[in-house]
């Protein structure tokens, strides 16, 4: 790894003209402008419809995740209401469906097949809705398409310049809109998650919609949690993403191939947008090309944001071994951050673990 720690990353805390922003009002209106800073590598997301709508498709109690209800619902949305996809979700049966309000982990990559029945169940037996879908409805995952404007969200708003990773997360806003009308539905316990592309667009997710309480993206490496200027042995760096995946950006991002260092900002600018809310990035050491030793760095340049809005414990970051995946381990550590955040339940690990430097436990 080359040598640069967080510290050497362009600060965060410092507005366009080097002024130090001190205090929690400074943030919020320096925030304001990290959040146009983005757009350089994401585009600016497309326009809030005015409404998102949902239709019940079925409702059935899931009987192999233990009565479980689980419902599918196609929602509508767009500028009128045109614009559709699929909205499934589990809701604990313990408690009725209808009757009491669960926190809820949504996360979009139903293109992937949904999550696997240990899994469901885990977030289930911990009092966790959990809501999923397919972000290729939004915007296909294809070469191309944000070029052409004529697939998915592409044909409803093709001005702007806004790649996958920005109509993803657009997505995941709009299921939001929804879930939040639902009387089984807490609003104030959403969780995002997503992994890899899918953990990026997460991340956007959260750093650009306040209603979000925790935002927790799997293995997103670069263009996600990981960094542009710091990079492990094995990473993906900013001229392999944008050669192989121009359209999940904007068309702006390339510019700045081979010339990283003239970034005006690096991950933790996108990690520190989710603050004072909770923000977990979950990490394998193995998964060399997405970074993990560099996101490390990043969560310790974002900590800073949150050191000074008073809350540190609030951003967390959870290393195992192994690779790249999204798995009943990750999704364990991801629980227990938000059973401890969003719960108030006392954690029973740690979340601020630097494996590059202390042995871990
Ligand atoms: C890789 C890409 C990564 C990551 C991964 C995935 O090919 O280079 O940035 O997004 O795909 O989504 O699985």
């Amino acid at each position: 790894m080359n040598q640069i720690t967080h510290t050497d990353l362009p600060n965060v805390l410092r507005d366009a003209d080097g002024r130090r922003i001190t205090n929690a009002a400074e943030w919020g209106r320096h925030r304001r402008q990290l959040l146009s800073l983005i757009e350089i590598e994401y585009g600016a997301l497309p326009p809030t419809p005015p409404a998102t709508t949902g239709v019940e498709l079925h409702r059935h109690a899931m009987g192999r995740l233990g009565n479980a209800c689980h419902i599918q619902y196609r929602l509508a949305t767009g500028p009128n209401g045109t614009f559709t996809f699929l909205l499934d979700v589990l809701a604990p049966a313990s408690e009725g469906a209808t009757e009491s309000a669960h926190p809820v982990v949504l996360t979009g990559d139903g293109c992937w097949g949904f999550v696997a029945d240990d899994i469901a169940a885990e977030v289930l037996r911990r009092g966790y809705a959990l809501a999923q879908f397919i972000r290729t409805e939004i915007v296909p995952d294809v070469y191309h398409t944000h070029d052409q404007r004529n697939a998915g969200l592409y044909a409803v708003y093709p001005d702007g310049d806004y790649g996958a990773l920005a109509a993803w997360a657009w997505g995941y806003h709009r299921c939001i809109d929804f879930l939040t009308t639902l009387p089984y539905v807490d609003a104030t316990r959403i969780v995002v998650t997503g992994h890899s592309r899918g953990g990026k667009a997460a991340l956007v997710a959260g750093a650009t919609d306040e209603r979000i309480a925790l935002t927790a993206p799997n293995n997103s490496g670069c263009g996600g949690a990981g960094c542009f200027r710091i990079q492990g042995a094995g990473s993906e760096t900013l001229k392999d993403i944008v050669t192989r995946f121009p359209y999940w950006f904007s068309r702006r991002l390339a510019s700045y191939i081979g010339r990283e260092n003239d970034l005006p900002l690096d991950q933790h600018f996108v990690k520190a947008l989710v603050a004072p809310r909770a923000l977990l990035s979950t990490e394998a050491l193995s998964d060399l090309w997405a970074n993990p030793s560099g996101t490390f760095q990043t969560h310790l340049a974002a900590r800073e944001v949150y050191r000074l809005l008073g809350n540190e414990a609030r951003i967390g970051i959870w290393y195992r071994e192994g690779g790249h995946e999204q798995g009943l381990a990750d999704w364990r550590a991801l629980l227990d951050f938000a059973d401890w955040h969003l719960l108030g339940k006392a954690p029973a690990r740690r979340f601020d673990i630097d494996p590059f430097a202390e042995p871990r436990a």
